[in-house]
């Protein structure tokens, strides 16, 4: 059967499973375009900026555990998926990014919107390719895919010159991809596993650090089995969130920059380690001379290249977190581990992380509480980067696997917006929840008409504080209050959504908060609402840049209990 080089492309998008493309079009992918109406069971999404496409199928990906597709002009429309496939990148999700490029006669002259994405997109993507030769070009799409969802997941990018998408030739999908050199591990080395059991089961300050990996692999109930038999904390990364119940009694919250107090001290006192599918990020460990001092530690990653990067390793395991926990599970012994998990809750006791102090101002965390208790903990949660992001991670608490959805590597604003897309055209009966920060959301806001078109129902919310409000802490502590480039005015968010046609409230009053949120939840589509909060609060607790975990420096105001009751017994 001969088809053209468009043809196979499509075809071998429904065989991978493809449902959606998140694209926007131009001259050299025009061939493409052109074709894909043929396919109606690839939808279409048209986003209003390639960032968005890549963010979008980025937030697919990470929700539904598929691959997620944008699709890109040459050139600017090219070059505009950058930041997004980056994004991927670094927090390892699988996406295929698919540009058009101009016709092979015409690449190397500088031909009009000609630019050498492969090149640009090398040290962001696991693996790219220029599609030159249509004869092959259905092994390298099936490639390309293969390379993106196995062993560590990352984005990929196919370049298609105009005339390979207009060439006809023999189609034939190739019944397997077979790549010498990528042969991605799943099963630990059964040595290293036994010499993790016995570092566990003679253990008696275990520390679990859960990462991003659980969440990919699907490890929860290995996860949970491992914590539960042998009663170890679990502390999770902030990609990690979501890994394990955060009201279960054995989760102790995040660790990190602005992670909970107790869940730094105890990886400071822990003699045992146990790293799962997280790579040691500066963030995560504070000074890397002094984490974990005491401890043994144990990791366990798909990716070879992450053992040994940042700390020191003392038992490797390369493997998938599912297939070596499930393994590990079965050596490992019932422990109680009173004392340990007492002195937790001890530190618990002494730096609290859910209070919420009383303010006349709203205050941002208590948006997020709201937000977590009119949803019921049941809303998956898009972030943009900042203050927003890190009270989204601390005060929704995350019970249900893979509900919080951010940009941790790159830490990319704007990536909100067009995630909460995403999100919610890969899980369509799920409540999305875009928890925004001013400055961040003014970086894709143009999503909004994508949003309207495609009536895809997504809850926003920003937290407008007038400024870009984790540079303004950073300026306030290190920069004696110079408060420079950081405060930010908006456009009025509320007629800006009208405009689009998404409706929205501003809010100024605690009291308005709940309602105001109800009121969100209530109304079939999307909804936005503006709320305008305490300009000058900051995120505690606080590791500072340079600083050991357990060097954290907390909310100097009197705290006081707010909503007490409805705090969880034991959580973050
Ligand atoms: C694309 C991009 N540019 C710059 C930064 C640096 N940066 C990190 S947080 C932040 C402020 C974010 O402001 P806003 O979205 O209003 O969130 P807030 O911290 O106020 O909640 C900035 C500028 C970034 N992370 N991403
Ligand atoms: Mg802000």
């Amino acid at each position: 059967m001969k088809l053209t080089g468009s043809q196979i492309v499509c075809e071998c998008l429904v065989k991978e499973g493809v449902e959606v493309i998140f694209g926007f079009p131009g001259g050299q992918i025009l061939p493409f375009y052109d074709t894909l109406p043929q396919y109606p069971q690839l939808r279409h999404i048209l986003v209003r900026h390639e960032q968005a496409a890549a963010h979008a199928a980025d937030a697919y990906a990470r929700v539904t555990g598929k691959v997620g597709v944008c699709l890109a002009t040459s050139g600017p429309g090219a070059t505009n998926l950058v930041t997004g496939i980056a994004t991927a990148y670094l927090d390892s999700v699988p996406v295929i990014a698919i540009t058009g490029q101009v016709g092979r006669s015409f690449i190397g002259k500088d031909a009009f919107q000609e630019i050498d994405i492969t090149g640009i997109t090398l040290p962001i993507t696991k693996h790219n390719y220029l599609a030159m030769d249509t004869s092959t070009l259905a092994q390298t799409v099936r490639e390309a895919f293969f390379v993106a969802r196995t062993g560590r997941p990352g984005p990929a990018l196919l370049d298609l010159p105009r005339d390979v998408q207009i060439e006809q030739t023999d189609f034939h999908y190739p019944a397997k991809v077979d790549l010498s050199g990528y042969k991605p591990v799943l099963e630990g080395h059964p040595a290293q596993i036994k010499r993790a059991a016995r570092l566990i089961n003679e253990a008696k300050r275990p520390v679990i650090i859960s990462g991003r990996g659980v969440n990919i692999s699907g490890a929860y109930d290995e996860l949970k089995k491992l914590a539960e038999t042998a009663q170890i904390p679990v502390i999770t990364t902030l990609l990690g969130i979501s890994t394990f119940p955060e009201s279960h009694v054995l989760s102790y919250g995040m660790l990190g920059m602005h992670g909970t107090g107790y869940a730094n001290m105890a990886v400071n006192e822990s003699d045992l380690v146990i790293a799962i599918g997280m790579r040691f990020d500066d963030r995560a460990t504070g000074k890397v001379s002094a984490f974990a001092p005491k401890a043994s530690i144990i990791h366990i990653d798909i990716d070879a290249a992450e053992i040994g990067k940042n700390v020191r390793v003392d038992v490797p395991i390369v493997g998938d977190a599912k297939v070596v926990l499930d393994v590990l599970n079965r050596q490992i012994a019932a422990a109680k581990r009173t004392e340990w998990l007492h002195q937790l809750d001890t530190w618990r006791k002494e730096h609290p992380a859910t209070v919420i102090r009383d303010c006349a101002e709203i205050l941002p965390q208590y948006v997020v509480r709201k937000i977590y208790d009119i949803t019921r903990g049941d809303a998956i949660i898009t972030t943009g980067v900042g203050q927003n992001q890190m009270w989204a991670a601390q005060h929704y608490w995350y019970d249900k696997p893979n509900r919080f959805i951010s940009s941790g590597g790159l830490g990319t604003m704007g990536y909100g917006l067009p995630a909460a897309m995403g999100a919610k055209v890969g899980r369509p009966d799920e409540t999305v929840w875009c928890i925004d920060g001013d400055g961040s959301f003014q970086m894709n806001i143009q999503e909004l008409a994508t949003i309207v078109q495609e009536k895809l129902a997504v809850k926003i919310a920003i937290l407008n504080n007038g400024y870009l409000g984790m540079v303004r802490q950073w300026q306030q502590l290190f920069y004696a209050k110079r408060y420079f480039a950081t405060p930010l005015t908006g456009p009025d968010f509320v007629k800006i959504g009208e405009a689009y046609g998404v409706p929205g409230i501003r809010v100024m009053q605690m009291s308005e908060v709940g309602p105001a949120i109800e009121q969100a939840m209530a109304y079939d589509g999307p909804f936005l609402i503006d709320f305008i909060v305490e300009p000058e609060e900051n995120v505690y607790p606080m590791v500072v840049p340079g600083a050991a975990l357990a060097e954290f420096l907390e909310e100097p105001k009197k705290q006081t209990l707010k909503d007490s009751a409805k705090l969880p017994v034991s959580g973050i």
